[in-house]
């Protein structure tokens, strides 16, 4: 049963709580219960949205092989960009992204990270690449944020427009990578993460290491693991596994392939928002992204990357827009208009209402969301002004009183209600249904749109030192 509940909601870091008794439960539950609906999940027919050149269904593919299964799911080839086919997004993965695991009968698995786990989970009893072990599990997943931070800062070095900047993110994010694994390996020896136990730690970061080490020096003259000999030691070891050795393509595939991100026109079908982590200003334009359909990558920055940075921030081919209003109009109708190749003038667009009035309506509708989200993150404070709840409940109170119902301007979402999502997310649920019922609306309706939940989450972490910093 248990299991089934980590399959509908697949990993994060709060899963497990992190005492040792519960891990040893959870291990005498796998071999009691859980190995019949292992089975029986694993036994159905599982269907994998892939690309060879894609690091993060590289992921995935690594955990199958090392399982011995990778004739398990069937394989379906997406082209990326703009080859991809429109279907993919309309019925498979509205953010349009490789991987997707569909299973028969069972809600669809996105993100490389769940995949690979979720394989590893019903492939890996009892040699887990994710070890159930807490401490072991903590300081993986620790591991892991750090690869995120490098691969969103290497990706910045193919697609920034401050080249040297973004060499510099990527020098200072790697160095950190590089010292968390060095730490690891003075410990245990190396060359993997664990020691000589290859781990989802490894999985994580290897496919990245293999691609930017062979497609930097060539497309941006620039070796991001040059002083990083612990990555590299893991590099070539893992390269020696059968699991790396037959999914993957040779340097020169890699080379050629990354020819449209090394190319002039680079960078033209990205579509990229920046923001900087904790932020729920910054995820205002990812939940628009979410709510409107639009597929975008990404980049959380943290407090050191952000510095010098006009945050939040959308790009698109060597425009960048910044300051929330202007950027979220650049999210929503100058960057698909550019995308689609049509030439200026109003159309359809997700979230921008086509009618005047409302469209005014959403336009002061966000601008006055400000003062709700200043006064969420002012409560939120540790050492909160003891006025602080007071004016937390006139904003809603005001913000309550602009919106129309059953969305911020009507019967359709518009970008107001994207913009006061990240907040009403973070007020508390029982003043929010009793003070704002129409705003509590607006959280539930955009909150059972597919992505939007994800779109808005932050590592809280993240989001109580971007509170303490405001
Ligand atoms: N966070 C996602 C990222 C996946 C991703 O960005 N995949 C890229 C390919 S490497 C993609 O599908 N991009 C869309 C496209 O290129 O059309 C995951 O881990 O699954």
């Amino acid at each position: 049963n248990s299991f089934c509940t980590l399959l509908k909601q697949p990993a994060t870091h709060a899963r497990q709580p992190s005492h040792a008794p519960i891990s040893l439960i959870l291990v005498g539950h796998t071999n009691k219960h859980t190995m019949a609906s292992v089975q029986s999940v694993a036994t159905k027919k599982h269907t994998l949205y892939w690309n060879p050149i894609c690091p993060f269904v590289h992921r995935a593919l690594i955990v199958l092989e090392e399982k011995g299964a990778s004739a398990v799911p069937d394989r379906v080839h997406i082209p990326l960009g703009k080859e991809k086919p429109a279907w993919y997004a309309e019925k498979i993965n509205p953010a349009g992204t490789v991987p997707t695991l569909t299973i028969e009968g069972e809600p669809t698995l996105f993100e490389s990270s769940f995949i690979a786990e979720y394989f590893d989970r019903i492939f890996g009893q009892p040699n887990l690449l994710l070890p159930p072990v807490p401490q072991v599990r903590a300081a993986i997943r620790e591991f892991q944020n750090l690869c995120g931070d490098a691969i969103s800062a290497l990706y910045g070095v193919f697609f920034s427009n401050d080249a040297a900047a973004a060499k510099d993110r990527a020098h200072a994010a790697v160095d950190k990578l590089e010292k968390a694994l060095a730490n690891r390996t003075a410990h245990n020896g190396g060359p993997f993460f664990l020691g000589t136990q290859f781990s989802m730690a490894d999985v994580h970061i290897v496919p990245f290491l293999q691609r930017f080490s062979v497609t930097l020096p060539a497309y941006r003259d620039f070796d991001p693991f040059a002083n990083a000999s612990a990555l590299r030691r893991l590099l070539e070891a893992a390269s020696v596994r059968p699991s790396l050795y037959n999914t993957s393509l040779t340097p020169h595939e890699y080379v050629t392939a990354y020819g449209a991100y090394g190319g002039t026109k680079a960078h033209v079908d990205t579509l990229t928002v920046r923001l900087p982590a904790g932020s729920p200003f910054g995820r205002r334009l990812t939940v628009a992204a979410a709510m409107a359909g639009l597929t975008v990558r990404t980049e959380v920055l943290n407090a050191k990357a952000a510095v010098g940075q006009r945050l939040p921030s959308v790009s698109l081919a060597g425009t960048t827009a910044h300051d929330s209003d202007k950027a979220m109009e650049f999210l929503l109708e100058s960057a698909p208009r550019a995308l689609r190749k049509e030439s200026a003038g109003p159309g359809a667009t997700p979230l921008v209402p086509t009618d005047p009035v409302q469209h005014g309506r959403a336009q002061f509708i966000a601008q006055e969301a400000d003062t709700l989200g200043t006064a969420v993150v002012m409560a939120a404070k540790r050492d909160a002004a003891a006025d602080a709840p007071a004016k937390l409940k006139e904003a809603l109170a005001h913000l309550e009183g602009l919106v129309a119902g059953p969305w911020a301007v009507g019967a359709e979402p518009s970008f107001a209600d994207a913009v006061l999502y990240p907040f009403l997310r973070r007020v508390d649920k029982a003043s929010l249904e009793a003070d704002a019922p129409k705003l509590k609306a607006i959280l539930d309706a955009a909150s059972a749109l597919p992505h939007v939940k994800v779109a808005s989450h932050d590592d809280p972490e993240d989001y109580h030192a971007f509170v303490e910093a405001a």
